[in-house]
């Protein structure tokens, strides 16, 4: 069994190695477990619902590359589109008619997306969508929502202001303060605090941006009534609704959280699932906004390997399994097996907790009270969840570093990693 705070051999070794040539010794934070402690293990490969670390030790993985791999690792159908079609060509920086084919499907499936541009990542794809909205309107202001995570581009690394309508400040180093100070936050769940914004200044607000289903924060469910509140006010004043599904986009659905939750947004922003584990992003929707993009209108956007062929190959064959393979219907079958069993074992133990899921995405807190935003989730005892992160860790389960994240499953998660996972979770909460 792996050690729990520190990694195995040949991962720690690595990780030396990495700490003298990339900053942290990791290409993304999240990776490094600083919110755990210990060291991070380094994955050699991955199959199914199994990773397996340099040292060879294998974990049941609820991470899955943080939410690409819905049909679980190197599925045989993906990994088989990306090798033919890398034999044709890795990229042409002219258009591909796989780019062609992926457009039409993602605007089959989501009702609403009337055009879609193709990206790398998740970043680029709600940074575009906000330079779009501030096109499209002509006004500067953004507001967004405490918890929501929508990539780093500076105009989204921005927290609450002091008070309420106050500026927006920078959340990390190296934001402008002039233009943080052109996006506000609100608490999530909190359509007053948006009202009174909008009364305020709904006329200068570009776009109104926010996941549906947030999940970098831990997991937290809108609340009735707050997105179709959030759809009517962006409405009201002519400010665009974008709806960050880069987590939640055909994972929840065909149609994501927005066809689940049936709230249509005037842009979405999308990523990983599409992508099938390589670097995709996406934004679409209305015709009349999304015509503003170059070369069709004014609002410049752009990318070497936007649509590159490898990564549309990969995210066509994974979304075209989702589809022959009843995808949605298992993961709930799945999440919901999962969701008793572990219901069942806090039941018997005396200690705080508050879980939350939908369909193949949970998260489990540890508070006494409900998380419905991110204050309560800031709340919870972080520390247990690291001891809990350990020994799950040590029992072969693999679950995201951090308390601030959602944990995955995929079609590869059988009854039987169910099962034993739920095990681990028994033996993890009596030492957590
Ligand atoms: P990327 O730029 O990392 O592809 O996507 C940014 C992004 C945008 N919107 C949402 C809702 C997201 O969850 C993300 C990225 N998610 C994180 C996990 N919390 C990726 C993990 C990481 O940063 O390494």
């Amino acid at each position: 069994m792996s050690v729990g705070i520190r990694s195995g051999h040949l991962s720690h070794q690595l990780f030396e190695r990495a700490l003298a040539v990339i900053p942290g010794g990791v290409n993304s934070p999240v990776r490094a477990f600083r919110a755990v402690g210990g060291e991070p293990f380094f994955a050699q490969r991955a199959d199914g619902c199994q990773i397996y670390d340099a040292d060879g030790q294998s974990y049941i993985d609820y991470v899955c590359t943080w939410g690409p791999s819905i049909l679980g690792h190197a599925d045989p159908e993906v990994i088989a589109a990306v090798v033919d079609r890398a034999r044709m060509g890795t990229s042409f920086g002219v258009p591909n008619p796989l780019e062609v084919d992926l457009a039409e499907m993602i605007c089959a499936w989501v009702p609403g997306v009337d055009l879609v541009r193709m990206c790398s990542s998740g970043t680029e794809a709600t940074m575009s969508c906000l330079r779009l909205a501030r096109g499209f309107t002509g006004r500067d202001r953004i507001l967004k929502f405490e918890g929501c995570y929508h990539g780093h581009s500076d105009a989204l690394l921005v927290k609450a202001g002091s008070g309420a309508l106050t500026l927006g400040q920078p959340d990390s180093a190296g934001v402008p303060a002039a233009v943080a100070a052109l996006t506000m936050t609100v608490p999530f769940n909190d359509l007053p605090a948006v009202e009174a914004v909008m009364k305020d200044v709904g006329h200068e607000v570009a776009a109104v941006i926010l996941e549906p289903i947030p999940a970098n924060a831990g997991l937290i469910l809108p609340e009735p009534g707050f997105l179709s509140g959030l759809r009517e006010l962006a409405t009201r004043h002519g400010a665009v609704l974008v709806f960050d599904e880069v987590m939640t986009g055909f994972r929840l659905g065909k149609a994501g959280a927005q066809g689940l939750l049936g709230v249509r947004p005037d842009l979405s922003a999308f990523g990983k699932v599409i992508g099938g584990g390589l670097p995709v992003g996406a934004f679409g929707g209305r015709h009349d906004i999304m015509s503003c993009l170059a070369p069709a209108g004014p609002v410049y956007q752009a990318g070497t390997l936007s649509g590159n062929p490898l990564a549309m190959a990969a995210g066509l064959a994974q979304l075209r399994a989702l589809d022959t393979r009843d995808a949605f219907a298992r993961l709930e079958m799945l999440g919901a097996r999962l969701e008793s069993g572990v219901r069942a074992i806090l039941r018997d133990r005396s200690l705080p907790w508050q879980w939350l899921r939908t369909g193949s995405m949970f998260c489990l807190f540890f508070s006494e009270n409900p998380v419905r935003n991110l204050a309560d989730a800031k709340r919870s005892d972080t520390k247990r969840f690291a001891r809990f992160f350990h020994a799950l860790l040590g029992e072969g389960v693999y679950v995201p570093p951090s308390q601030f994240e959602t944990c995955f499953l995929s079609l590869a998660h059988d009854e039987t990693a169910i099962d034993r996972t739920l095990e681990a979770f028994d033996r993890a909460l009596a030492v957590a």
